[in-house]
Parts: structure tokens; sequence; C-alpha cells
């Protein structure tokens, strides 16, 4: 019995081994409307449905379960017996049972008001959520309100018919963290023997645990019945930086859009930190047109200005024909420039060179649920190490968290979440251009972000690779042009086959760890050499975006020895000195260090309760090779960007000589 309910779960997840020889290019079948970011203004209210809800797991064996006994009619706790379940967070790491490991469903519901006010007739409304891994199904008041497939991405669906207004409504949201061979990214469910029979497992290859949930915020927001539905900015600068121009383009959605005779325009003013607006402008009748900057300040990464990621107040004004106030919408806007070609990469006509992070969004007890504590904790220990840089490895990061490197002149490698992509048939293809398509909507107006990775590790040298990476690649270009597109490739230079759809190359190497592990001489070479080889296959700048060593804050052994502090910031030291040949070569671009931080993988020997290739451990504090890292960062910084150091760079050691003078040579 048990076993044949087991395979029909295992059908429900059907198991995808085909692989087409043969994909095409087909159009995305949905593409994204609307979702700005909810923000209140004069015409638009925002309501936080953050908080306790209500949770049920379903039975692993049953997932579909709650669908057939439609569990969404009424509260959940009407038929199960429920637990709290704060939103935003992963649910695996709240309760202390096997909760952590479930494969499938699970169910939130939760009760909220909506003021009467809200049901005037000049008003929509509007529910929308940062993410929910994997798969979301959404009823408000038993009816059913969306569905999205997708983690780390946010969607949202119109909802003013569902509401009551003045009385109280119910949302029930159903999540399903199943990866399967055609989802992004990828996995497995097979049946496997356990002690009471059999068992469904999940599988996946990529090295961070697959926590589920409602990962981000979930609001309630209204907007008038016509409304400002779409904004898409694009920034450039003039020869000298000293005049910007910011092409705006907006899209409207309401019944006032459509009658012939009512010709909609928007006013738009630019406004500086200091709250004086330094442009504006009217749009033409298809919304559209340009502000021009004098005097601008152009948006620098951190440590390449004295006032990096600059930021000004873009409000836009829709009006109707007669003058009439239909929306307002407020947008932070960076004017800046990037500029590539095959050996560098420029921002407002300045060379770049990238000192980051790979990072995760992970921490203790809430997984990957948005923690603005965390996230602050996070910008303040960027700032502190120097670095200018991370790559969203290895899906797109909170909304919130873009803001911020807006805010802080952090640039952003902004990746979407397919990992050891493989298998490559036509619905993985269609679902990972989907990915990109609903990545580049979400964040194209983020002055932070320079770029788009477009995969993790996926397998390159395999069948299909070089036509499927193809159109990978030109569908993200035809969605924007102004950024070049990445990806982090594992595989031998020698065999792959998406390096020429790339603009540039980035490569991840374990060099003295899963290659040559302990052997601290055999890795300054070998990076010279990978970088030169990638470098001339492609004719393309080079980034490396991984490095690194597992280790055990605390651990400490002299000599070095893998694990221990002290290996780690070898292994730093032994690229740095690559890093810094390689760097008067001209075509190289940067170097990622692989992790920021500690973070939570799947069960595994290789694994001592997670991921420690952090720099720091997982609580945000550093290890020893934090402070090996920030003196390299400031150095680069100081070398190139001119920025001096900060007070505390430095321990007094002792008064030799004119040591009282410390400059870089000091390094
Ligand atoms: C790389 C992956 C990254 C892993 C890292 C590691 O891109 O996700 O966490 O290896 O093994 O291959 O530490």
């Amino acid at each position: 019995m048990a076993l044949s309910l087991m395979s029909l779960v295992v059908g429900w997840y059907v198991i995808h081994t085909a692989i087409a020889l043969i994909i095409v290019n087909k159009d995305v079948s949905q593409t994204t409307r609307g979702m700005l970011y909810p923000r209140e203004s004069e015409t638009r209210e925002v309501r936080s449905l953050d908080g306790i809800w209500n949770f049920v797991r379903s039975d692993q064996k049953n997932p579909t379960q709650g669908i057939r006994d439609k569990w969404y009619a009424e509260d959940l706790s009407k038929n199960q017996p429920i637990i709290p379940m704060p939103v935003p967070a992963s649910y695996n790491d709240i309760t202390t049972d096997d909760l952590r490991d479930h494969v499938g469903t699970v169910w939130y519901d939760r009760k909220f008001f909506v003021p009467r006010s809200w049901s005037k007739e000049q008003q929509r409304v509007w529910l929308r959520f940062g993410s929910v891994h994997y798969e979301a199904y959404v009823w408000v008041n038993g009816q059913q309100a969306m569905k999205h497939e997708m983690g780390h991405l946010p969607f949202e669906a119109e909802v003013t018919h569902l509401l009551k207004y003045g009385e109280e409504n119910r949302i029930t949201v159903m999540c399903d963290n199943a990866l399967i061979q055609t989802t992004v990214p990828q996995g497995k469910i097979t049946e496997v023997p356990n002690d009471d029979g059999v068992t469904i497992v999940q599988s996946y290859t990529f090295d961070f645990f697959n926590y589920a949930g409602i990962h981000r915020s979930v609001h309630l927001y209204t907007t008038p019945k016509t409304f400002i539905e779409e904004v898409e900015i694009q920034t450039k600068l003039n020869d000298d930086n000293s005049v910007g121009y910011v092409t705006y383009s907006i899209n409207v959605n309401g019944s006032a859009a459509n009658e012939a005779d009512n010709n909609l325009y928007a006013r738009i003013q630019l406004y500086n930190k200091q709250g004086v607006m330094v442009a504006n402008a009217t749009s033409d009748s298809q919304l559209g047109g340009t502000l021009k900057v004098d005097k601008v300040k152009p948006w620098w990464p951190y440590l390449m200005d004295p006032e990096p990621g600059y930021l000004y107040e873009m409000e836009i004004k829709l009006h109707a024909a007669n003058e009439e106030l239909l929306d307002v919408y407020r947008l932070q806007v960076g004017i800046r420039q990037l500029s590539w070609n095959n050996a560098k990469f420029l921002i407002n006509g300045k060379q770049v060179y990238f000192r980051g992070f790979g990072r995760h969004e992970d921490s203790d007890i809430r997984g990957k649920g948005l923690d603005n504590a965390l996230m602050t904790r996070d910008f303040n220990l960027l700032k502190w190490i120097g670095a200018n840089a991370y790559r969203t490895s290895h899906y797109p990061y909170s909304e919130e968290s873009m803001q911020f490197a807006d805010r802080h002149g952090i640039m952003i490698i902004d990746e979407c979440p397919s990992v050891d992509t493989e298998n490559f048939s036509q619905e993985l293809l269609d679902k990972h251009k989907s990915s990109l398509e609903q990545l580049v909507h979400r964040d194209r107006n983020h002055a932070s972000v320079v770029m788009w990775s477009i995969a993790n590790e996926p397998r390159t040298r395999d069948t299909n690779a070089g036509t499927y990476f193809q159109f990978v690649a030109n569908y993200t270009r035809s969605l924007d042009k102004t950024r070049p597109i990445t990806a982090a490739i594992a595989q031998p230079y020698t065999e792959d086959k998406a390096g020429n759809s790339l603009d540039i190359i980035s490569f991840n190497r374990y060099n003295a760890w899963y290659s040559n592990a302990g052997r601290l001489d055999m890795v300054t070479q070998r990076v010279i050499d990978e970088a030169s080889g990638w470098y001339k296959k492609y004719n393309k700048p080079v980034i490396m975006s991984e490095y690194g060593a597992d280790t055990m804050d605390g651990l400490h052994m002299q000599p070095a020895y893998v694990w221990s502090e002290e290996f780690q910031s070898e292994v730093f030291s032994r690229h740095f000195r690559a890093f810094d040949i390689l760097r008067r070569k001209g075509w190289f671009l940067g170097e990622f260090v692989w992790n920021f931080a500690d973070f939570k993988t799947a069960q595994s020997y290789t694994r001592v309760g997670g991921n420690k290739k952090g720099v720091f451990t997982r609580a945000r504090q550093p290890k020893a090779a934090a402070h090996l890292l920030r003196k390299r960062y400031f150095a680069l910084g100081r070398e190139l960007e001119d920025c001096s150091f900060p007070e505390d760079l430095f321990t007094y050691i002792a008064e030799v000589g004119d040591s009282g003078k410390r400059d870089a040579s000091d390094l």
C-alpha cells in the first residue's frame, strides 16, 4: 500500500530524465508585468502582512491532499493541528522536529482586516509576495488568487474583487519545495527504502540547503484605478561626467489609459539628496522622455569616490488630459554609465577592479528569510572589509538588499537561480529564460546591478550546452543591452562551449582544496594559467568568481593545515600573488572570495554543520583571514582609487625606524 502511494507521489513530481536532442528558441510564455516595489505615496497605501501565520505540513506521502480536500476553503485550523510560523522566514529551522527535511507541500494561512475606506470605487488592491520558495499557490477568502513557480522572485495579483472591505479576510498559501529536473534550480525526487518501508528523498547537486517557505515580505497595497504599472529607466553621462541623462519610459494600467480621447501624461521631477529639484520634464504622449541633469553627481562604487552610492529621487506624477492627478510613484535613481570591451569594464569612464565575495542569503534559524538586522550587519561588514562588489550567488537576493546596494555603492553581479545546470531540455530552457526575464524586470533600474550572471557552474561541456547558453545569453541581451552578461564556470576552458555567448568570463576554482588539497605550492601558477587560458580562448575579460577553503573558526595549526585559520589565510595570499600578476595583463577584472559567511548545506560528510568557507562565521564575526582580506581590499582601493585607509587597519606593533609613517608598502 505504502509503496503504491509512494510511486504516485514520485509520479506527481515527474522525474524528467529524457534529454531532448533538439532545443529551440521559443518565446517566454508569460512575461512579467508591474511589480514595482510597494511604496506609499499620496495615491497609494501599503500594508504589511508579515507576522506569525498558521502553518500545516502535508503528509509527505500525500502532497496533493490539501488541494483535493480544499484546505483553502476554510481556516487551516478547522481541519488540522496548526503551528505558529513566522513570515518572512524559512520554515525549516523553526521547529525541533524533522520539518527541516520535509519534502513537498506545506500550508500557511492568516486573517487580516481590510479597511472599509479601501472599497472606494477609484481604487485597486494588490497582493504581493517578495518570494516564496519554490512554488506557491495563493487563495484569498477561498478563491484562487495566483500561482507562481520559482523562488527568490516576487509575484503579485490584483485582489480587489476577492476582498471583503471593512471585514476580516483570510489568505492561504500552499508552498511546494520539490525540485525536479525541469525546475530552476534542478533536483531529483526518488523513492528510497527506509526502516518504515519506503520514503521519498529530495536530492540536489548544489551546495546550499534547499530552504523553503515564505521567504520575503507579503504586502497588500492599493493603487488608483489607473496607475503607473511600470517604470524603466536608463542613465548615461557626458564625457566629463558633468551632465547626466535619465531616460524613462512608463507603462500605465487602467481604464483611463484606454480612452481614446484621454491623453495621459507624466510630470517627472528629480530631487537631489538635499531635496532640491535638479531636473524636471513632462513626458511625451508615449509616457517617455529624458531628463537632463546638469552638474550631476554620478553614482560611484564604494571607495571609488568620497560619496559613493549617490541617489536621486525621481518623482513620477501621472496626469489625465484634464490635469487631474491620477497616481504618484517615487523611485531612487543612481546616474551612471557602464561600458566594456574585450579587456576592460568601466563605470563612468573609469576602469573597475572588482574585489568582493560570493555570498548566500543564509542565517541561523531564519534560513533564507529576509532579516533587516542581518542585512544591515552584512553591509557594514562589506564596507569594513573594503569590498566593492558581490555576486548574488546563486539566486536573486531580496529587493531590500538591492536597494541597500544602490545606497552603499556596492556593485552587484546579479545571478538567476540556475545552478549546476545540466540535462538541457526544452522545458528547462523555457524556465531558465523566464527566471532571467523575471530577474531583469525586477532589477533593471538598480544602479548597483552592473552585470547579469546567467548560471553558476553549468555543465558547459555537455551536449547541447553551446546552443542552450547561446539562447539564454541572447535572450538576456534582448532584455537589457546596457549590462554585460557572464556565468560562473567551473568546467575546463578547453572543453567549455558557453564562453562564446558571454561578454565576460567568470571562473570558479578551488586550488589547494578540491584539487591538490593542502598544496599551497600549487595555487599561484595554476590560477595564472587558468585565467590566461580563458582569456586566450575567448579574448574576453576574465574574473575569478570563486576561490577559497573551508575553515573552522578557532582551529589553528602552524604550519598551515587544511581547515585551519592559518590555511585559509595562506590560500588567500597565494591567490593574491596570482591576481597581482594577472592585473598587470590588463584583462583581469577582479577577485571574489568564496564565501562571505559560513552557510548551511545539505548533510554530507564533507560539511561540518554546513559550508565553512566563510570569511565571516555564520554569526557574522570575522575569521583571521577577514583581517588579511581587509588589508588587501583597502590596499587595492588605495592603489587603484586613491581611497584613504581606515584608522584601525593596522595594529601598532613596535617603534622601529620610521614605522610611524604607514603606506601601502607596509602591507
Ligand atoms: C562551488 C560552488 C559553490 C560551492 C563551492 C564549495 O559554486 O556553490 O559552495 O563550490 O564547494 O563549486 O564550497
